[in-house]
């Protein structure tokens, strides 16, 4: 492997749009305790049932702790790679390597990653097994990686169309806790050079109480160049309805990097989720304190789904919105079946199926060996 210090546009590679052909799927088996509760084991159950559709029709590659390679060897079934590499949690989207392509061989890109505003407003300290993870990846898959640690970026903050466009949130990139010394227009040129897009659209900001200091991946997604999908609610009362309704005002007043408008379909949000007191009991304290209180607010959105070559596999949350958000998002995607799995014991640690999936876009070298 490559260590590389030129930008990949240099090179001619870009980020490919999740919708285009993977290669694979990597995943990071859950573990901390103050993240998921009952010792991950409910996250585990639910981990391997997203495992299990995604390797239908991709090759999975799940990263497990040392104490931890067993039970996810013995959990996992036997066509699904497990190998031994340490992580602090398991959030693959954030901490694995963003891939980009030039249209026949891969590489990644590797961030610097401080588990979501450092000292500033993170969620845990250390951070730095999560931080060494992408370019141990790149190793593992035998890729060139790009060396961007300098600037603090985790792969659920950026969406991109695969056809010059990209959308972000300003409440994230803008955080104090990301790149602080950094302008917007120096961020703007950065995500440029690096993932290869003409025009970044920038939302005000995310779902409410996400942690992730607003992630655009659970509040809005492409899903073809041209077309995305935005969480919403209709009850004015709500404090994300400003959030969803500032998204949809700056949507329909641009136009994507070909000049396209932009055709916004609404996804319903479900019913606000509250974490219980049983939940609560569950996760271990950080640092002497809970990492979460009885009825807070989740940040639940039907917009932090997978798209894998033969399906898109979406949150449920035993909500009725369930099957309306399945069936708004089946047109949308003709080529795939999309599937819905209960996805609770995921949100209470803090993110979703789209945050704990990282793709790796098809190789067409692999092709050729
Ligand atoms: O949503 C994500 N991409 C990560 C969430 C991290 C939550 C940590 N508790």
């Amino acid at each position: 492997m490559n260590i590389l210090k030129s930008f990949p546009t240099d090179d001619g590679f870009y980020m490919p749009a999740e919708f285009s052909k993977h290669s694979g799927c990597i995943l990071i088996w859950p573990h901390r305790r103050d993240s998921w509760q009952s010792g991950a084991y409910a996250a585990r159950r639910a981990f391997t049932e997203l495992i299990k559709i995604i390797s239908l029709s991709e090759n999975v590659t799940v990263c497990a702790r040392y104490e931890d390679y067993d039970e996810a060897r013995r959990m996992l079934p036997p066509y699904v790679r497990v190998v031994e590499m340490n992580s602090d949690d398991s959030w693959a989207r954030d901490v694995a390597p963003t891939f980009v392509t030039d249209g026949k061989s891969i590489r990644g890109i590797d961030w610097g990653f401080n588990a979501w505003g450092g000292l500033e407003d993170g969620l845990y300290f250390p951070w730095d097994k999560d931080n060494k993870m992408a370019r141990k990846l790149c190793d593992l898959l035998d890729k060139d990686c790009y060396d961007m640690r300098n600037f603090i970026l985790e792969g659920g903050s950026v969406h991109t169309d695969g056809d010059g466009t990209l959308i972000t949130t300003e409440e994230c990139l803008l955080s104090k806790g990301r790149n602080p010394s950094m302008s917007k227009t120096e961020i703007e040129e950065k995500l440029c050079r690096t993932l290869g897009v003409k025009k970044v659209i920038w939302l005000r900001s995310g779902i409410y109480n996400d942690e992730t200091n607003g992630h655009v991946d659970n509040i809005c997604a492409f899903t073809s160049p041209g077309n995305v999908v935005l969480a919403w609610t209709d009850d004015k009362n709500d404090p994300q309805y400003e959030r969803s309704a500032g998204c949809l005002e700056t949507l329909e007043n641009t136009t994507d990097a070909k000049g396209r408008t932009i055709k916004v379909h609404k996804l319903p949000l479900p019913s606000p989720v509250y974490i219980t007191s049983e939940e609560c009991e569950g996760l271990d304290n950080m640092d002497g304190e809970p990492t979460r209180t009885p009825g807070e607010r989740l940040a639940a959105s039907y917009v932090n789904f997978y798209i894998s070559n033969g399906h898109v596999i979406v949150p449920q949350f035993d909500d009725e919105n369930d099957e309306k958000a399945l069936d708004i998002l089946r047109p949308l995607f003709p080529d795939r079946e999309v599937i819905g799995i209960r996805a609770r014991d995921i949100l209470i640690g803090g993110g979703n199926i789209h945050c704990i999936t990282q793709q790796i876009p098809q190789d067409m070298t692999a092709f050729s060996k």
